[in-house]
């Protein structure tokens, strides 16, 4: 196996292993590289449903996405990336093909618990574009200034499906108006110890205790820290690449730039902390 270091602080590749026949140290291995870049791709994969579902439960526990219409027919645990994107009336699907796309985001901050991991399989890449962009959330809270550290101390940011835009098109209207959860905008990683900014600007509603002006500067302050250009991998794509990205410590934003008459595909999922999914 070898690992190698794509990005100056944030991706590594992982070549020369096959994940349906990796043993536990092979998988400790990986492991401990997917902490210390925050996102790892496993290239050169070629998976059946139950080999991906297998190996991404070495991560945790997965956790059927929200949006019901995107699962895979046949496995409620995955969620299908960039199928069915052209309706009945042949329009493209703006919130299937630009999924992921409106901005640097952290997946499940409308959750009780965040998840842990987001895990996806290229089933098919198309020839140019469709590239997806990281960036460290470790990197955004040590670019803070120390005014701005102290005064996060203690702050929690209330988040929905949607966020202030509602952008609810993924789904069912029975699944929409849940209420807010509430975060810590300075999270500790629970394995690493490390500081992040956990900030996701589409899905904030408020941050709590501070009159609605306050908030509203604040979030567009902490969206200017979010990016910080020597800490971000912009991964390219090839089929049977499996990427797992760490949502404690990551944002992430699909390019949403690819061919829309090519495809994209990918297998994805959701994936949770064994002890938090238990407790929720
Ligand atoms: O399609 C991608 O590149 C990423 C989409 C995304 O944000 C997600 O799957 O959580
Ligand atoms: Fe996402």
């Amino acid at each position: 196996m070898e690992v190698r270091r794509l990005g100056s602080q944030i991706g590594a590749e992982v070549n020369g292993v096959d994940v349906r026949t990796l043993d536990d140290a092979g998988f400790a291995a990986i492991y401990r590289a997917w902490l210390d870049n925050n996102v790892i791709c496993v290239r050169g994969q070629d998976l059946q449903l139950g080999d991906f579902l297998q190996y991404s439960r070495r991560f945790g526990i997965i956790d059927p996405h929200p949006s019901k219409s995107t699962r895979h027919p046949d496995c409620p645990e995955i969620t299908l990336l960039g199928v069915n994107k052209f309706g009945a009336d042949g329009k493209l699907d703006m919130a299937i093909y630009r999924r992921g796309a409106e901005g640097f985001h952290t997946d499940g901050a409308y959750d009780q618990v965040p998840f842990k991991a987001t895990q996806l399989y290229a089933l098919a890449v198309p020839s140019t574009g469709g590239d997806t962009h990281f960036a460290s959330m470790y990197a955004a809270y040590d670019a803070l200034p120390d005014r701005l550290k102290a005064r996060l101390e203690g702050l929690q940011g209330a988040y929905v499906y949607g966020g202030r835009k509602r952008k609810v098109a993924l789904l069912d209207p029975e699944d929409r108006d849940k209420p807010p959860v509430f975060h810590p905008i300075v999270r500790a990683h629970p394995e690493t110890g490390r500081k992040g900014l956990y900030f996701d600007p589409g899905k904030i509603l408020r941050i709590e205790g501070l009159p609605e002006e306050e908030s509203d500067a604040l979030i567009e302050e902490l969206r200017g820290y979010m990016i910080q250009p020597d800490a971000t991998y912009t991964h390219k794509w090839r089929k049977g690449d499996i990427v797992i990205w760490d949502n404690r410590c990551s944002y992430h934003k699909a390019a949403g730039d690819y061919p829309p008459d090519e495809d994209r595909i990918h297998w994805r999922v959701s994936i949770k902390e064994r002890a938090a999914a238990s407790a929720a």
